[in-house]
């Protein structure tokens, strides 16, 4: 079902005209209430008034990550806060939270957004949703809650964590729809498998999943695990939160962006160019709309690219790549980029394997080394006798060592990349406890 026709099926000469218009509201907006942006404006010689075309916005200056630091907490806001209705902020990492704000219209176009999400999922009016995404700061709870209500599903706000009392409510709620991590799905997906229930009599019929990577072979096997269809979300806190842009449940093939609200561009992290679609490069979002917390050219720190083919499902929007990487976190072993989705797929296409996973990357003296430890199967494991050894020479089992030859070959072939591969028994690499989850361990900056 497509939530809003006229805005996601927008013929795209109608929609350059929408986004320019309200490109010039935002530009408007910002330089004559944001001090931060007045300056920036100033410093690259622009006025508001310059922006006559939507190609006018690549002369306006990039916003990054460290202008929310440095005008922290409510320095980017363009309205005082009496008007600001909700605040929501980052799982910021380092240092201190990346800080939003919404005012009334702001929670309402949000809530559009995220109706759309789960409308495109396959959600219907009347059907029950239970929302696993953390409520609190984190903008994946509230934000599709407000989705959920306004699309006029009930929602189940259960947040994120306890997974048994999760699986209770799907078997007792019958919800149709689920949102949470990719990693928290499997999590579930486990579970669910340990209590010897059949996921099939669960009746769930689509998950939205996002908040951090996942990859193609990781949604096969959310699929299979969880009987139902998972589509890819992306968002975030600088820019809305969940709900910038979505999958189609029809096509599962990128996500569209709700391009009304939020512009978006790729360009090269290094020189800043834009690139054109199908070019890989580091994300940007103008948002076009929003009134507490406008931003112009953000720069998200994540690689994707853009698709301007036409959809099968009928929404006319761009539709952006998985994330592939980050800008900041790609990692570089021995001088080869590597990123961790790579890892992942390769992994991914090994039957003995599960899809739990961590990286841990080391300098004992001075080369990096790249530790892959990845759980085999409940299957496999069984069939070695239950027993596996970490230790080098006690993974003397033919089928063990077989097993860590051939991982460790295929990860050759993907990453090109000699890599120590350690094979865990079921239940012994991390998991989601209802938020993200962090997968690479690098020692090497500690
Ligand atoms: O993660 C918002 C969100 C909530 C998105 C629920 C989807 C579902 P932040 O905590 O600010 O916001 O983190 C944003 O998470 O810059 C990406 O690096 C990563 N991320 C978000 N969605 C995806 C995705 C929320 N589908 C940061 N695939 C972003 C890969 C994702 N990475």
């Amino acid at each position: 079902m497509i939530w809003n026709p006229e805005m996601e099926s927008m013929p795209r000469e109608r929609l350059g005209a929408l986004q320019l218009k309200r490109l010039q509201q935002t530009a408007r907006r910002v330089y004559e209430r944001v001090p931060f942006y007045r300056q920036a404006f100033d410093k690259h010689g622009v006025k508001p008034a310059d922006i006559r075309t939507l190609e006018d916005l690549r002369r306006l200056p990039f916003t990054r990550k460290a202008d929310f630091r440095e005008t922290y907490p409510t320095g980017l806001f363009a309205v005082p806060m009496n008007q600001v209705l909700r605040i929501h902020a980052s799982s910021g990492t380092t240092g201190k939270p990346i800080i939003a704000g919404y005012t009334r219209a702001d929670l309402s176009m949000w809530a559009e957004t995220c109706a759309r999400c789960l409308a495109s999922a396959g959600a219907q009016p009347g059907d029950t949703f239970q929302n696993a995404y953390g409520y609190g700061l984190f903008t994946g709870g509230l934000g599709f809650h407000s989705g959920g209500e306004l699309l006029g599903l009930t929602v189940i706000p259960v947040s994120g964590g306890n997974t048994e009392r999760q699986i209770l409510l799907i078997q007792d709620l019958k919800p149709k729809i689920l949102t949470c991590t990719p990693s928290y799905a499997l999590t579930i997906a486990e579970t669910i498998r340990t209590m010897a229930i059949e996921a099939a009599s669960l009746g769930l019929k689509a998950a939205v999943l996002g908040a951090e990577p996942w990859t193609e072979e990781m949604r096969k096997e959310i699929e299979a695990k969880l009987c139902l269809k998972a589509v890819n979300i992306y968002g975030l806190t600088e820019v809305i939160g969940p709900g910038v842009s979505c999958e189609c449940v029809e096509v599962q093939n990128g996500a569209h962006v709700y391009e009304d609200h939020f512009y978006p561009e790729v360009i090269d992290p290094n020189t800043g160019e834009v690139l054109p679609p199908g070019t890989r490069g580091e994300l940007v979002f103008t948002s076009l709309t929003k009134e507490a917390l406008p931003v112009l050219r953000y720069r998200t720190g994540d690689l994707a690219s853009l698709d301007a083919s036409p959809c099968g499902c009928g929404r006319t929007s761009l539709r952006m790549s998985r994330i592939v990487g980050r800008t900041d976190d790609m990692l570089i072993i021995r001088g080869v980029n590597v990123f961790p989705s790579q890892i992942e797929t390769a992994l991914m296409r090994i039957p003995e394997l599960s899809p739990h996973y961590q990286l841990v990357v080391t300098r004992e003296k001075t080369l990096d080394e790249l530790e892959v430890r990845v759980e085999v199967s409940p299957e496999f494991f069984r069939q070695i006798g239950g027993e596996i050894l970490v230790d080098e020479t006690h993974q003397a089992d033919h089928a063990v060592h077989e097993l860590r030859r051939r991982i460790g070959e295929r990860l050759r072939g993907a990453l090109n990349l000699n890599t120590t591969v350690t094979l865990l028994s079921p239940g012994g690499a991390p998991r989601s406890e209802g938020g993200k989850l962090k997968r690479v361990v690098d020692k090497r900056k500690l």
